[in-house]
């Protein structure tokens, strides 16, 4: 075959009907990163110029032009969801003191807790002034309600630190909460913006939501098995801070007296040396396979949301991305 055409990417990807929109919205992100204040521009250069997956601008595109919307205010959403999951993304390396973000050190630690937290700040703040000069209330009534939630999602992790009786449905609860809110909410905005009725945009809605949890359901997922190399973060770090995330429930359940006693130590102690035990044991328990069936059923629930939307282009890459959440290494 001819090198060129050697390529491990799905044969999709060439067509992604997103590709030209991705650089319209790259663009307005450069624009509305500038600050007349130095370490502003600095940071948020930083950590937005380290790249990442833009799985959520993607999202409002991918709606918008699946109910025909063409405006230019598409470009702007989609970097205001960028923009507001950056912040998280600065905030959230703080609180849970990592190390390494997109491959790179993270703001954090390059630059300090206080700077991260308010650059933060300045990108949760600046995509609130982007969101006005969409004028749209219904617009600001989402967002306004996801990063609510989002905030309520974190604080609820963190109540559930080191507590390994937590219960899956709590488990489920944070990470629809904190994940799974952004992508209903950026696919929602699609909708929202084309004008579709409200059954259409709850459609939106589900799928996103659904493929949020799929997608964090993975994450968690890839803290054990991983490889920090490809994830451009390092693994085990969920254990470090004593998370009690799916792969550790279903293991505890799963596992005898002697492993459970195990588990609920490194949990409550945030023992990250166990590592090497640990995943042996969600790996012989079945919990990392029955994790990856957990994400599975809910992309597939995402998947059968879209059956509410006419056939496109747009609707067989997001078809796509349910595929691509779940078979994933970054
Ligand atoms: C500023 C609104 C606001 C809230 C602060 C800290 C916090 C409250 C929320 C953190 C929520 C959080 C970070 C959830 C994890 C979401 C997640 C899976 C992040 C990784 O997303 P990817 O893989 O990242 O899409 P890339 O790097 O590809 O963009």
């Amino acid at each position: 075959m001819h090198p060129v055409l050697e390529t491990t990417a799905p044969a999709t990807a060439a067509a992604d009907p997103t590709d030209l929109g991705m650089q319209r919205v790259d663009g307005v992100i450069r624009d509305r990163l500038a600050s007349r204040v130095v370490l502003i521009d600095q940071i948020s250069r930083y950590i937005v110029g380290a790249g990442g997956k833009r799985i959520r601008p993607r999202l409002v595109l991918l709606f918008a032009e699946a109910l025909g919307f063409e405006g230019p205010e598409r470009y702007e959403l989609a970097a205001i969801v960028e923009f507001i999951h950056t912040a998280t993304l600065l905030h959230d390396d703080v609180v849970d003191e990592s190390a390494m973000r997109r491959g790179r050190a993270t703001a954090n630690a390059m630059f300090g807790n206080a700077a991260s937290v308010l650059v933060g700040d300045f990108l949760y703040s600046r995509a609130f002034q982007m969101m006005v000069s969409v004028n749209r209330m219904r617009v600001l009534e989402v967002l306004a309600d996801a990063t609510n939630v989002i905030a309520e999602g974190e604080v609820l992790q963190l109540m559930n630190m080191h507590d390994p009786d937590l219960a899956v449905d709590d488990y489920l609860q944070v990470i629809r909460y904190k994940t799974a809110k952004l992508f209903e909410a950026s696919a929602r905005l699609g909708a929202v913006l084309a004008g579709a009725p409200l059954a259409l945009e709850e459609a939106c809605a589900a799928y996103g939501r659904s493929l949020g949890t799929a997608f964090q359901l993975v994450d968690d997922l890839l803290d054990y098995e991983g490889n920090s190399d490809e994830l451009g973060k390092n693994v085990g770090d969920d254990l470090r801070e004593g998370k009690p995330t799916l792969p550790l429930l279903l293991a505890m359940e799963r596992a005898g007296e002697a492993e459970r006693a195990l588990i609920r130590h490194a949990i409550e102690h945030g023992e990250v040396h166990k590592l090497p035990e640990i995943l042996a044991i969600v790996k012989r328990t079945g919990a990392l396979d029955a994790t990856r069936t957990a994400a599975q059923k809910e992309a597939d629930e995402a998947r059968q949301a879209l059956a509410a939307l006419p056939v496109s282009r747009a609707r067989e890459a997001l078809l796509e991305l349910c595929v691509r959440s779940i078979h994933r290494s970054s």
